[in-house]
């Protein structure tokens, strides 16, 4: 019985963990879940999983009366609750679906534990890869095992080749809700067209960021680090139908390819059940179903999230997380009708043109250049809101 804990357990990752930990409830068991504010949903999970013995949360005026309620559970508060659920070691798997760049202390937490994570916060390796990576030669027990659907894709094509031989790795993208959309048409849409997305049932913030294909651009510089390939040979296709879920060239020019059902709960089985293969079987693609697969090249003019995210990449040490920073308070300001939506690159791209780089950055200054970015974009919509600008 392996023992998980799911952070972000209301979200929309952890909600499908959930689901994929109760329909295997004999390999299984939840002890230990992070919770943000929705309290509703978190009394739902209680009841349902009653293995559960710690819990973190976000919301500081219900913890005092969920403790009362029930006394044999240790409730944690706050970003330090987090770190304090996993402290005591007692688990065997993390799975991280937090969202953003909160996720990134507890992905540490869990590698210096020696311990597997099951990572669908990007943002950890998009910010600190390197650092990640060095833990990772410290901590030899610990693994990252990737539940973003591309890279677990990626990391199943790898299985038993060397990496050495890689030519290159081709990442899917649906090309989010606009992939037919114009520049010219982009210039109006409205929340609900950019929150409809073709395929995939996401949390709002990544439909968003699916549709300015930050997100993409955000997995480029995740693949760079989870398979330490170099961003040449990293490439993007438009894959509309979401069935191939990325795809390894090696150096005979043979390509081996994971295909799947665009359905979350696939991957996150998969990197629960590692180095087993999970039983998920009521989600077999029929072939015979299926029309056409096919392939399109972005263009880089029309998604130029993409390509500022190649460039921040490529420059490396803070930029990355600049990105990534710059890119939550743009997407939340849209989220907020304050800014249009082709405004969110827009403002990335003046965030990552006004930093200045700090080489190789510790994991303190990351946090510095991620609280100062927040508070630029911040700054520089409300000034331009006010300035009449939006
Ligand atoms: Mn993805």
């Amino acid at each position: 019985m392996k023992k998980i804990v799911v952070l972000g357990a209301t979200g929309s990752i952890g909600t499908q963990a959930l689901a994929v930990i109760k329909e295997n409830s004999t390999d299984y068991e939840v002890t230990k879940i992070s919770v943000g504010y929705n309290i509703k949903l978190l009394l739902d999970i209680l009841n349902d999983f009653p293995s559960i013995n710690e819990v973190a949360l976000l919301d500081d005026k219900r913890i005092a009366e969920l403790q009362d309620h029930y006394p044999d559970i240790n409730f944690y508060l706050g970003s330090k609750g987090i770190i304090q659920l996993l402290d005591n070691g007692n688990y065997d798997l993390c799975l991280n679906a937090i969202v953003g760049f909160a996720g990134l202390l507890p992905s540490i937490k869990v590698i210096q534990s020696n311990k597997t994570l099951a990572l669908a916060n990007k943002e950890t390796m998009v910010v600190a890869g390197k650092q990640i990576n060095r833990l990772l030669e410290q901590h030899s027990q610990a693994k990252v095992i990737p539940v973003d659907s591309e890279h677990c894709a990626i990391f199943q094509c790898l299985a038993s080749n060397e990496i050495e031989s890689v030519k290159r790795l081709v990442i899917s993208a649906s090309g989010g809700s606009f992939r037919d959309k114009s520049l010219e048409e982009l210039a109006n849409v409205s929340i609900e067209d950019a929150l409809n997305h073709p395929n995939w049932q996401m949390g709002a913030a990544i439909t968003i960021d699916s549709a300015t294909m930050l997100n993409k651009g955000l997995e480029v510089i995740e693949a760079h680090w989870l398979f330490g390939i170099d961003y040449d040979q990293i490439e993007v296709v438009i894959h509309r139908e979401s069935i191939v879920h990325s795809m390894v060239e090696y150096s005979d020019s043979s390509m081996i390819a994971q295909l799947s059902q665009p359905d979350m709960k696939q991957p996150i089985a998969y990197a629960l059940a590692y180095p087993k293969r999970a039983k998920f079987s009521d989600s077999s693609l029929d072939l015979t179903k299926i029309v056409n697969l096919t392939f399109e090249p972005v263009d880089f003019k029309r998604f130029k999230g993409l390509a500022l995210a190649y460039q921040a990449g490529r420059q490396g040490h803070s930029y990355p997380c600049v990105l990534n920073a710059s890119k939550e308070i743009a997407t939340q300001a849209f989220l907020a009708e304050k800014i249009k939506f082709i405004d969110i690159v827009e403002y990335v791209e003046k965030a990552l043109k006004a930093h200045r780089v700090i080489e190789n950055p510790s994991l303190e200054q990351l946090v510095a250049i991620d609280s100062a970015t927040r508070k630029y974009v911040t700054d520089l919509i409300n000034k331009e809101i006010v300035d009449g600008n939006n």
